[in-house]
C-alpha cells in the first residue's frame, strides 16, 4: 500500500459519537499527536473490522481464533496492527519527542485496573453504537462473558462491590507509581511514558462510553491524580 501524501492512516472504532472511545486506539492517537505526526483516521464499524483490516493488509492480532483488531496503521508500505507493536514501530521510526515504553510490571499494574473496569463499562457501550454494531457487540460479549447478557454483567445489586474493586485497584496503582508529580503524568515523570497514554485510553473509554457516575468518581479518586493525568494529556487529545 502506498503512502497517502505522507499521512499515516489510523484505523479507529466507529460509534455514534464524534469522540473516539476505543481505549487502544486512544493510546496510538495520543502517541501520534505527541510526536506531531500527520495522520488521518478511518473509522471502522465493529462487524467490518474482519474485512476492512485484512483488505488493507493488516496482520491479524490473534490467529487462534483468527481475529483482527483496531488500532492498525498504514505508514507508506508498512501496515501494522496491535497498539503495542504500533508504539514500538513509531518510537523506532520517528525519533522526535521520544517517550519510554516501560515494562511488564507497569503493564501488570495497569491490567489490574482494567480487569474491574471492564464489566462496569461494557454494558453501556451499546448506548453509542448503531443497530448493526449492537447486534455484533451483544453476540461477541455474550461469548466473552460465559453466556451472560449485557445486563447481567454488572447488575445493580453487585455494582457497589464492583465499584469498590475498581477503587482498590486504582489505589494500588497509585501506590505502585508513587508520589504524584507536578507534571500530572503518572508513569513518566517530566514527560509521558507510553503507559500514560494506555491508561488515558482506558479512562477515555470509561468517560465516553461508560456510566458517568463511575467516571466522576475516578476523576477525583486518589487526590485527583487521574483527573490531573487527563489534564496533562489535553494538548495531545486532538482527533484528526
Ligand atoms: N492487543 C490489541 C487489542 C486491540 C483490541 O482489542 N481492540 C478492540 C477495540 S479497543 C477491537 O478491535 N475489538 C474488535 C472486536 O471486538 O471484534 C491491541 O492492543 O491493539
Amino acid at each position: 500500500m502506498q503512502a497517502d501524501n505522507g499521512l499515516i492512516t489510523l484505523f479507529e472504532l466507529a460509534s455514534n459519537l464524534p469522540t473516539p472511545f476505543s481505549p487502544r486506539t486512544w493510546a496510538t492517537r495520543l502517541l501520534l499527536n505527541y510526536k506531531q505526526l500527520p495522520y488521518k483516521t478511518i473509522p471502522v464499524h465493529f462487524p467490518d473490522i474482519r474485512t476492512v483490516l485484512p483488505a488493507a493488509g493488516a496482520p491479524p492480532t490473534s490467529t487462534n481464533p483468527l481475529k483482527y483488531t483496531v488500532p492498525a496503521i498504514i505508514d507508506g508500505d508498512k501496515v501494522i496492527s496491535d497498539s503495542r507493536l504500533i508504539a514500538e514501530y513509531l518510537e523506532s521510526t520517528y525519533t522526535q519527542r521520544p517517550i519510554p515504553l516501560l515494562g511488564a510490571a507497569e503493564q501488570e499494574a495497569m491490567q489490574a485496573v482494567v480487569t474491574p473496569l471492564r464489566p462496569l463499562v461494557i454494558p453501556s457501550i451499546v448506548n453509542i453504537l448503531d443497530e448493526r454494531d449492537t447486534v455484533y457487540f451483544v453476540e461477541t460479549r455474550r461469548a466473552m462473558f460465559g453466556g451472560k447478557e449485557l445486563h447481567e454483567i454488572a447488575p445493580p445489586s453487585q455494582r457497589p462491590e464492583m465499584m469498590q474493586a475498581l477503587e482498590t485497584a486504582l489505589t494500588k496503582l497509585s501506590d505502585f507509581v508513587g508520589t504524584p508529580n507536578q507534571s500530572g503524568w503518572v508513569f513518566g515523570s517530566n514527560g509521558p511514558a507510553y503507559e500514560d497514554f494506555e491508561l488515558i485510553g482506558w479512562f477515555m473509554w470509561l468517560k465516553v462510553a461508560g456510566p458517568s457516575e463511575v467516571w466522576e468518581r475516578v476523576f477525583t479518586l486518589n487526590d485527583g491524580r487521574w483527573g490531573a493525568l487527563m489534564v496533562a494529556a489535553e494538548p495531545y487529545m486532538r482527533v484528526e
